[in-house]
């Protein structure tokens, strides 16, 4: 375990690899690794990716990473399989898209599922995050389609999070939809190649100013099959980047970090242990009967897993 480890913080992609199987699938050794590394984290520029289906976030994702080597940056991906586990098809897609890279020791990527089975942020995904940052890459992309959930928390833990849009989706609907202005720091108007890009650029921008008093979100035209507007795309990045650190914001966002990480934590833990209860399956049957209120059934639940709820401080606070 202690030359994994040695072996993680050198770089060495074995090792990586090695960390990465024992943390995606909860094998013995995870918590050792988790804490021997955790110390040495925090220095890879998270950067989140998404947008809708076929938007070209993995053409793009490819051309940055082409991007980042050429200034001599190490980079990991993960992208995220929007599909289900058994097809494998949108994993398939993402390797093609980046296959330039395969060879190349500087780049690692790596698909799997960022939704828990119990939906929400997979702690296993922070987990291999982790992992990367340790392992000294200098950026880590996260690729998901979106906006739902998993990205939100993605979010809330990337430094800079970009937004696909493509013309043609139903512009308006596609900007005012799920949170996308929330979320966006950097827009990438992609497929700019097609009839429309002007259209949506300007219903953006239309959006946009009606932001008051904030920084707005800086839009990039690009069309990634073509490699073009990347590099102004990546500096628009870590321009971002650079302003939130600048701002004072950098340490409200770790803070949010780290809640965020610990959310995905208590409830993945909680919910395990949970359904792992006799009563579980009971108490799910009652509550659809509506015999029992859900608070009612989470109340037994935790009484059973030795949680305190709030009904007993309240009775304190009498
Ligand atoms: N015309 C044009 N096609 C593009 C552009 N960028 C990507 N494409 C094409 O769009 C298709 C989808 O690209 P991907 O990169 O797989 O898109 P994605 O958003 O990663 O897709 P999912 O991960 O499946 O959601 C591919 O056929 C790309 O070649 C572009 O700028 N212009
Ligand atoms: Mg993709």
């Amino acid at each position: 375990m202690e030359d994994l480890v040695a072996g993680l913080l050198a770089g060495k992609v074995r090792s990586l690899a090695k960390a990465i199987t024992i943390v995606e699938n909860d094998l013995p050794g995870k918590r050792e690794i988790l804490k021997s590394i955790y110390p040495k984290t925090g220095h890879a520029y998270l950067l989140g990716i998404t947008g809708p289906p076929g938007a070209g976030k993995s053409t793009l994702t490819d051309k940055i990473i082409a991007h980042l080597r050429r200034e001599g940056k190490s980079v990991a991906v993960i992208a995220v399989d929007p599909s289900s586990p058994f097809s494998g098809g949108a994993i398939l897609g993402d390797r093609i898209r980046m296959q330039q890279h395969a060879l190349d020791d500087g780049v690692f990527i790596r698909s799997m599922a960022t939704r828990s089975h119990l939906g929400g942020l997979a702690k296993n995904t922070v987990d291999v995050i982790h992992l990367f940052d340790a392992a000294g890459k200098d950026v880590i992309i996260i690729e998901t389609v979106g906006v739902g959930q998993d990205e939100v928390d993605i979010v809330r833990i990337a430094q800079t999070t970009v937004v696909v849009m493509v013309p043609g989706l139903g512009d308006s609907v596609q900007i005012s939809k799920a949170g996308v202005m929330e979320i966006a720091d950097v827009f990438a108007v992609n497929k700019a190649d097609r009839d429309g890009a002007d259209k949506l650029l300007s219903e953006l921008k239309a959006m946009l100013d009606m932001i008051k008093d904030e920084v707005k979100p800086e839009i990039f035209r690009t069309v990634a099959t073509d490699d073009v507007g990347i590099d102004e795309l990546v500096a628009g990045i870590f321009a971002h980047g650079k302003r939130v650190e600048e701002s004072g914001l950098i340490e409200k966002k770790r803070r949010q970090k780290a809640e965020n990480e610990l959310r995905a934590y208590i409830y993945d833990m909680i919910m395990e242990r949970a359904q792992g209860l006799e009563a579980y399956n009971d108490v799910v049957s009652r509550v659809a009967a509506k015999q029992e209120t859900p608070m009612d059934g989470v109340e037994e639940l935790f009484t059973e897993l030795g949680i305190r709820i709030q009904e007993e401080k309240n009775a304190e606070e009498d």
